[in-house]
């Protein structure tokens, strides 16, 4: 063979080489890139506003049937010892998006405006590749950081008719409100996101949020049903704190018959003052329901009706037990009615995520920014560090990695999520997060999990409902807190002993050892979350000040 034509075979050699080797290189990058894609996971975070756990049947509800939000129990995970940190609406959803509690975020009230120099979550979502989005209920004062296309409620939203802020500018859509942010969503899904890039959506609902509008189906099917009392709806708060007494959150003394239990003002005025001491927020009434068209009313108009001719028959005749029951059944039947609707929502989402194909690798989340009473001690409302308002419903989806049906019983708290989240999509935390990931409970790893505390802070005060300042400590077994602002009280619970949370044993000599150790930790606790009484004096300063 001639010089030439071996370097001219070589040359053929080399080049199939090249060809060959830029062909595997192909077909080896491009299902690698696929896999890597496909392996970060969708995050789909379900928040509603004030759901209590008694509220869904998955936890045991005797109240109400979720037969989607159960979907998700039976195919993931529910944690009953979930909790918040701060039980109130920002507060809590601050600490959520920056995984730190809301001493260090500054996010302590409803009142001032969120930090927007904080970092939350979804913005490191959106610098990893993910595609973020956010439909609902923010309430932060402004707009959101990190996502790539949202639609919220100003403030607190409305449910009939709600306005919306987009970063078109702003918005009324008609229908009601728990539907139109499902569509908004579920439109988000199927048309404008990018198929190429994971996603992380936070859908977020307004509903059961007082004054609990139904919409007008539901307002029927409901407003005739009778629902089971919580044995402590009588309750007198004896052997509590001054706190539990002077709580502004009773059914009967706080619960409002125009704006809360659907009484028209007319009603009221023809009856004259049937009850001087319940302050009625002023157009309460038609402020919320005032914004429903002509053909909404007509459906509503039926159904208050029979409310306010059975309000003026029966109510001047009625003893204060008597009232007292009939204001409860007014609100479950409102309350849960709203609840209906948000399971409804969420089993369309779910039945989208299936038919899509995009359920097997999206983890859902169920929560709810805290918890709430349904007539437990007589209240309704939140904010305390008792269970009903400090514990909320966490549910977390996720095929293939989370076994199907099991429950959890592990101390989290919503300051836990962000890392759990980032940790789900293999990306790192900032190291100043404060909460622990949830990675090895959803996987099942138990033995990598030992925390057996939680820490709690509650401040707004005084304002609607007067819930007194408090901060403690919240074991398994025991509850122990300290209001410090107006008063200088601790109470102590066993949770084991006295799950409805009656009897403050902190005076108990059997408890003083208890006391005495749980004093320690929460002290460290303080320490760990950089918590201190200089903060404390800040916040009252800053909190005093505003005012
Ligand atoms: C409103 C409600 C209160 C509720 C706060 C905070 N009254 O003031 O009952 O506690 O919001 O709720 S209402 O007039 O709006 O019905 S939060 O969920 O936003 O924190
Ligand atoms: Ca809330």
């Amino acid at each position: 063979m001639s010089k030439k034509n071996k370097l001219r075979i070589s040359l053929t050699f080399l080049l199939l080489i090249i060809v060959f080797a830029s062909c595997q290189n192909v077909k080896v990058e491009e299902p690698n890139k696929k896999q890597a894609s496909s392996k970060r996971p969708n995050i789909l975070f379900i928040m509603s506003d004030d759901h209590a756990y008694q509220a869904i049947s998955a936890y045991g509800s005797q109240l109400i049937k979720t037969p989607n939000i159960d979907r998700l129990a039976d195919e993931g995970m529910l944690f009953s010892n979930a909790c918040v940190s701060n039980s109130i609406c920002a507060p809590s959803r601050a600490t959520i998006l920056t995984g730190k509690h809301t001493h260090i975020n500054g996010k302590i009230d409803n009142r001032m405006p969120f930090d927007t120099t904080q970092v939350t979550f979804p913005q490191i979502f959106q610098k990893n590749g993910y595609e973020t989005a956010m439909f609902g209920k923010l309430h932060f004062g402004n707009n959101p950081k990190g996502v790539d296309e949202f639609m919220i409620l100003p403030g607190q939203g409305h449910y009939i008719n709600p306005d919306f802020i987009t970063k078109k500018g702003d918005t009324t859509i008609q229908g009601y409100v728990t539907d139109i942010i499902t569509d908004l969503t579920i439109n988000w899904l199927k048309k404008d996101r990018d198929p190429d890039k994971p996603f992380m959506m936070m859908y977020l609902h307004k509903a059961p949020h007082r004054p609990w509008w139904p919409s007008p189906e539901k307002f029927k099917e409901f407003s005739t049903k009778t629902f089971p009392e919580p044995t402590t709806l009588f309750d007198d708060y004896k052997n509590r704190g001054t706190a539990a007494k002077t709580a502004e959150m009773n059914l009967l003394y706080h619960m409002m018959y125009s704006h809360d239990s659907k009484i028209r003002p007319e009603t009221l005025a023809e009856m004259g003052n049937v009850r001087p001491n319940v302050k009625e927020y002023k157009n309460s009434f038609y402020g919320p329901y005032g914004r429903a068209d002509a053909k909404q009313k007509a459906q509503y108009e039926p159904v208050l009706d029979s409310i306010n001719n059975f309000f003026k028959k029966n109510w001047p005749n009625m003893t204060d037990e008597e009232k007292m029951k009939w204001k409860y059944q007014r609100y479950m039947q409102d309350y849960l009615a709203c609840i209906s609707s948000v399971d409804d929502n969420v089993g369309r989402v779910l039945d989208y995520l299936e038919k899509s194909g995009l359920a097997e690798n999206t983890i859902v989340v169920y929560t709810s920014d805290q918890g709430f009473y349904l007539g437990e001690h007589g209240w309704f409302d939140k904010r305390f560090i008792y269970d009903e308002s400090f514990k909320t419903p966490l549910i977390v989806r996720w095929p293939n990695n989370i076994k199907p049906g099991s429950v959890e019983n592990e101390m989290v708290q919503n300051l836990d999520f962000a890392q759990t989240f980032l940790e789900a999509a293999g990306i790192e935390s900032p190291g100043d997060m404060q909460g622990e990931s949830l990675m090895p409970l959803l996987l099942g790893e138990k033995g990598k999990w030992d925390r057996d505390a939680v820490y709690y802070h509650y401040y707004e005060y005084p304002s609607v409902h007067m819930v007194k300042r408090h901060y403690g400590i919240v074991t398994k077994e025991f509850k122990l807190f300290h209001f410090y602002y107006d008063v200088d009280e601790w109470e102590l619970y066993d949770r084991l002993k006295d799950p409805n949370e009656m009897n403050n044993v902190y005076n108990d000599p059997a408890y003083a050892s208890t006391v005495n150790k749980l004093k320690k930790e929460l002290k460290e606790l303080r320490v760990k979350y950089k918590d201190s009484p200089e903060l404390d004096k800040k916040y009252i300063n800053i909190y005093n000040n505003k005012k």
